[in-house]
């Protein structure tokens, strides 16, 4: 047969197919100007192809040092597909989302904080960046298979618009198996309550980046606490292994 009926039967553009004759991945005798292929070659792609692909290899990072580095780079200028996929390639790759957020994303975001303050970077760029890691976090935000350990709400108080670190926290809490309903920034104290109420929540983790939503943060404890709804809060700074541990505790029965 001819190129072009063995392209229709891979389901592939003929440009695909003359391709992969140009790679020696379909094997094709050029008689004249047209290329002949053997319905046995065909028919040995046809079943290569069918067959799933391995799994992703494991990645044990040795120098976070180099991949800090290699996203700050990406985020500076904004290149959004490239920081996705180092992103992407850690997931695939199985390495721990707390490792992940801890060893790359929030030293990145520290390094870029620092720069906004000290003047050398500008809000439009800092914005840029930390909406980059947001988008990029969404694919770390899925649960694995089992049992899960309980419910748990996540949010930031009134006046803390910072919902990196609580998008962190629910990448953290899911992977490691707490049905975590992420509420993102600034939610109100009672409403707090009656999400956990309606959802049976184990526990609110609060998030308080910004040192003026403190006292808001500190409020917000005193209401849950009069509803005697359990909760913990952490910081900037705090470490999301400290927060499963605590989680897991409370699954413990601890
Ligand atoms: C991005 C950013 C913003 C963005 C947020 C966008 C978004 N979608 O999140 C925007 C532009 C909104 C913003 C606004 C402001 N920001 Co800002 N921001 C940052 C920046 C660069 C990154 C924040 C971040 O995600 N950090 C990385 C996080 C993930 O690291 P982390 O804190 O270690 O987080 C861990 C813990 O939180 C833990 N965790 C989470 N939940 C829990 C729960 C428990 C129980 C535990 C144990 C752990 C835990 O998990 C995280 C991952 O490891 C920081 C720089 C920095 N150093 O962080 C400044 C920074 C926090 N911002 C700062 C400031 C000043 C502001 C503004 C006041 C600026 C202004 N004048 O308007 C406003 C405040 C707005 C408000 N009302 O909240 C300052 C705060 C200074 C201070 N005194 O501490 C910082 C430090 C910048 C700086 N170097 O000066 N900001």
């Amino acid at each position: 047969m001819d190129l072009k009926e063995a392209a229709n039967q891979l389901g592939v553009h003929y440009q695909t197919a003359y391709q992969w004759v140009r790679e020696g991945r379909l094997h094709a005798e050029k008689i004249g100007s047209t290329y002949r292929i053997d319905e046995g070659d065909l028919q040995h792609l046809i079943e290569e192809r069918s067959k799933p692909s391995p799994p992703p290899k494991e990645m044990r990072v040795r120098d976070w040092v180099a991949q800090q580095e290699k996203l700050l780079n990406h985020l500076l200028v904004g290149e959004e597909l490239l920081a996705r996929v180092q992103i992407q390639r850690l997931a695939d790759g199985k390495v721990p989302v707390i490792d992940v957020c801890e060893n790359l994303l929030s030293p990145v975001l520290t390094e870029i904080g620092d720069r906004w303050a000290n003047g050398t970077l500008t809000i439009a760029e800092e914005h840029r960046a930390s909406a980059i890691v947001e988008r990029s976090l969404a694919n770390l935000m899925l649960s694995p298979s089992g049992r899960p350990k309980g419910v748990v709400i996540v949010a930031t108080p009134p006046g803390d618009e910072h919902s990196l670190p609580a998008t962190m926290a629910t990448a953290a809490l899911r992977n490691n198996r707490w049905i975590t309903h992420h509420l993102g920034t600034q939610v109100p104290a009672l409403d707090l309550v009656k999400i956990s109420k309606d959802t049976e929540a184990d526990l609110v983790v609060l998030t308080v980046t910004n040192p003026d939503a403190r006292q808001a943060a500190v409020e917000v404890e005193e209401t849950l606490d009069n509803y005697n709804i359990a909760h913990v809060s952490g910081g900037m700074g705090s470490k999301l292994r400290d927060l499963l541990e605590s989680v897991n505790a409370l699954a413990k029965g601890d």
